[in-house]
């Protein structure tokens, strides 16, 4: 038997005997188990987290700072989910994903939380990580659901972290003077991290919309089998409306033409899909991406994949979108539009965790589609999976304070 399985320790056994002393039958009985709920229990939040009333409910206007925030929970770090998959252009279903990914967390708690490669229990860190629920967004009509997922997506930026006092970094170092100020924030405040369980991958819009009012254009790292950046005149269908253009094909395009991207700082990885034609490439490249395919790996392997990210993104505050059909199908079968010859999880993670360092300031985990997964949950066990390795590097990393490109 797997001892995290256990739910009463064996010293309760003298309680039992002791529960004719009680009026209670079995009053004594202790709940509190050193493992918390077995791990097969509990309601059903990323990683058996607490559950955080950080949206609710959720304030208007928020960006400039002028309304106060409605009272709820503060935190370092949020999983909040993105329950939308109405832009799609094939299968949908990833609006399931949510609650598919946290379903499959289920193994992660703090009984066994600890990180062997990045070295810590992000439970026992210090930092308080909550899971804020979903966003609650309509499936009729995208154009407000777009604008649900941003104003949920701020209300939470904006909140006050729980923890107030950071240390300078001196590049991988951590020195010991207290700053007052976050250098990378526009707001002159530190904001709390969010990993963002999707949805369709056209949530990333609203999402670097909500994150430009705090840090302004950011970093991008992007794994992907698809550019997701075509431009909608081409993408959004033949008679392109001003809510088709925005779609899960399209969603880059639109965040480099409003300037939510630092110019030359963002990459795709994973990339292998059929273009329309061969300038798709040199499109994508105008609006700001570099780029690795797939097939690289069997050239320069994780590491040489993890130092190109790395040199693209160097020194800035980076949003870290990962699209679930950057894996194999035979690892990540459940996905909106699948592609062959991928990476495997191992491989996958590895790479993650090669991000060790980077001030990653928000991430998601998208097109994870639960109705198209195996009867073992592959997909969504691979997506969960992922996202703790995100959580992990964002708490080792600790709060947002100071790059090292301002350092040198
Ligand atoms: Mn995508």
């Amino acid at each position: 038997m797997d001892m995290d399985m256990l739910t009463i320790p064996p010293s309760t056994c003298g309680s039992l005997m002791e529960s004719t002393e009680s009026h209670i039958p079995n009053a004594n009985i202790n709940l509190q188990t050193p493992a918390g709920d077995a791990i097969f229990a509990g309601l059903g939040t990323f990683g058996h987290l607490p559950f955080g009333a950080c949206l609710s409910p959720i304030t208007a206007h928020i960006p400039h700072g002028s309304e106060e925030l409605a009272p709820g929970d503060n935190f370092d770090v949020g999983i909040i989910g993105m329950p939308f998959d109405t832009a799609v252009s094939f299968r949908p279903g990833a609006r399931f994903g949510p609650s598919g990914i946290r379903h499959n967390s289920k193994r992660m708690s703090k009984f066994r939380g600890y990180n062997v490669p990045l070295g810590l229990n992000v439970y026992e860190s210090g930092q308080k990580i909550l899971d804020c629920g979903d966003i609650p967004v309509t499936a009729f009509d995208n154009t407000l659901a777009l604008q649900q997922m941003e104003q949920g997506y701020l209300s939470l930026l904006h909140r006050p972290t729980n923890t107030t006092q950071v240390k300078r970094r001196r590049g991988e170092t951590v020195a010991e003077e207290i700053l007052d100020t976050p250098l990378y924030t526009k707001t002159g405040k530190l904001h709390p991290k969010m990993i963002t369980l999707g949805g369709d991958h056209t949530l990333v819009l609203p999402v670097l919309r909500a994150l430009n009012t705090a840090y302004g254009p950011v970093a991008v790292i992007h794994f992907d089998s698809h550019l997701d950046s075509w431009d909608p005149g081409f993408y959004g269908g033949e008679d392109t409306s001003k809510t088709s253009a925005i779609n899960h094909g399209t969603f880059f395009w639109h965040a480099s033409n409003e300037g939510l991207i630092r110019n030359g700082s963002a990459t795709h990885a994973g990339i292998r899909t059929r273009l329309a034609q061969a300038s798709d490439y040199d499109d994508d490249f105008k609006s700001g991406f570099t780029l690795q395919e797939a097939s690289v790996i069997d050239d320069i392997g994780t590491a040489g994949i993890v130092e190109n990210i790395r040199k693209a993104v160097a020194g800035n505050p980076v949003y870290l979108s990962i699209d679930i059909d950057v894996l194999d199908p035979s690892a990540a079968p459940a996905t909106g539009t699948p592609e062959t010859g991928g990476w495997s999880t191992r491989e996958l993670r590895k790479i993650i965790r090669g991000l060790d360092g980077l001030d990653i300031i928000g991430a998601d985990i998208v097109e994870v589609a639960p109705p198209y997964d195996t009867q073992a949950s592959l997909t969504q066990m691979a997506a969960a999976d992922l996202v703790w390795e995100i959580l992990g590097l964002m708490v080792k990393r600790g709060p947002l304070v100071e790059g090292t490109q301002s350092l040198k």
